[in-house]
């Protein structure tokens, strides 16, 4: 018996995580990137393995693009490619953070010159988002200053909305623009989009089809995510997430490995604010797998979010209104807490199997010989890795 109910597994069915094309790729830290066997070569690799992680558990059915990491002679070849696999190309993900025109800045910079080849970069990302189908530019941006006094804060605030803007009047139809922050990282002193208000902001003075992205690595200790997320969401500006963990700072590490309660609690509010299985909301995975198996890392990564996502449709959401309205403090705790140290893993594996799915996808994978077969194909040629 199921300890799920029929309307918890009808969430979750539709339930769907995009995968970044650049988990699959090789990754590491300032010190050192290593290298692994069977790594994609090029971007049709990436969705290869991508669509792997996608068979085995049902949830992953896009995959996120990077420029100009991921670009292609032919995007509707790539685009056949995804679908003959049974998936679909994201998000495109732009890049102004790996160009020495770009010391001092992208879309902020002082240089009309160097704003207008950032803009123009975006252009192009949109060009490709015709050609795949994909629905959002994602933008994250490097910009800021180390030193006080090193730049005009304000000013780089209003040329970034300029940019953004000329870059917004170029989507058409359906296609949104949706604007990451991160409060630190590459630069130390300011960050020109640091927090969600600065995003909101920004993307609140282009239209409605702009949108922020909350990327959960990004913000400082302690900060209450899930405060983030109900406003957002509150505010329909909530447009997409970026899952990840971190221990310390922007670790890329996997969904729900560093405080899994943490996740609980942000999955919780975004099934109060309507933003489960919601398609103006994308969900994403933003990580980067280091020293463990990278496909291996996207499907626990994906079975985190669906795992907790169980626990939080399992809240007795009527007994927890109940004690709230009611003042009974440690009751609606109590209420909140039985959902989330309830083990739903055995109602999920029968409802996988049930399904036709492997009931441990994990362990399916392990056995699946898909990584040795990779190893022996994908040999010579140049491993994918930050800009490769
Ligand atoms: C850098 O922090 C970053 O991880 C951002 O979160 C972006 O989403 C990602 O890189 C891809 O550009
Ligand atoms: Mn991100």
């Amino acid at each position: 018996m199921s300890s799920l109910t029929p309307e918890t597994l009808s969430a979750l069915e539709k339930q769907s995580i995009e995968l970044p094309s650049w988990a699959f790729g090789n990754s590491g830290t300032r010190f050192k990137v290593f290298g692994t066997a069977g790594t994609p070569r090029d971007p049709f690799e990436k969705i290869a393995d991508a669509a792997e992680v996608n068979r085995l558990t049902a949830l992953a059915p896009s995959v996120a693009l990077h420029i100009p990491w991921d670009l292609v002679d032919d995007f509707s070849v790539l685009r056949r490619h995804a679908e003959d696999l049974g998936v679909s190309l994201g998000t495109i993900n732009s890049n102004t953070f790996q160009d020495d025109d770009y010391k001092f800045g992208a879309l902020t910079h002082e240089d009309p010159r160097i704003r207008q080849k950032a803009i123009d970069h975006h252009l192009e990302c949109i060009d490709v988002m015709d050609a795949t189908g994909s629905r959002d530019l994602k933008i994250w941006l490097a910009e800021g200053s180390n030193y006080p006094g090193q730049a005009d804060l304000r000013g780089r605030q209003d040329r970034l909305q300029e940019s953004l803007q000329k870059i917004y009047d170029r989507l058409t139809g359906e296609q949104r623009l949706v604007l990451e922050y991160k409060f630190f990282e590459p630069a130390f002193y300011h960050t020109d989009v640091p927090d969600w208000g600065t995003s909101y902001a920004q993307v609140a003075a282009l239209g409605d089809r702009a949108m922020v992205c909350l990327d959960t690595g990004h913000h400082a200790p302690g900060t209450n995510i899930e405060f983030i997320v109900m406003q957002l969401a509150r505010l329909g500006k909530l447009g997409s997430f970026d899952f990840n963990s971190r221990f310390y700072a922007d670790d890329d590490l996997i969904v729900g490995a560093a405080d899994p309660f943490q996740l609980f609690r942000i999955l919780f509010e975004v099934i109060r604010g309507g933003a489960l299985n919601n398609p103006d909301v994308a969900f994403m995975l933003d990580q980067c797998h280091n020293v463990e198996n990278k496909i291996a890392g996207q499907i626990r990564s994906v079975l985190n979010v669906q795992e907790m996502t169980a626990r939080a449709l399992s809240v007795d959401t009527d007994a927890l209104r109940a004690a709230q309205v009611s003042g009974d403090v440690l009751g609606a705790n109590a209420v909140f807490m039985d959902a989330f140290y309830t083990d739903v893993r055995p109602a999920l594996a029968d409802w996988r199997e049930a399904r036709g799915l492997p009931r441990d996808p994990m362990a399916a994978f392990a056995t699946s010989g898909y990584q040795e077969q990779i190893e022996a194909d994908r040999v010579g040629g140049q491993q994918a890795g930050w800009g490769a």
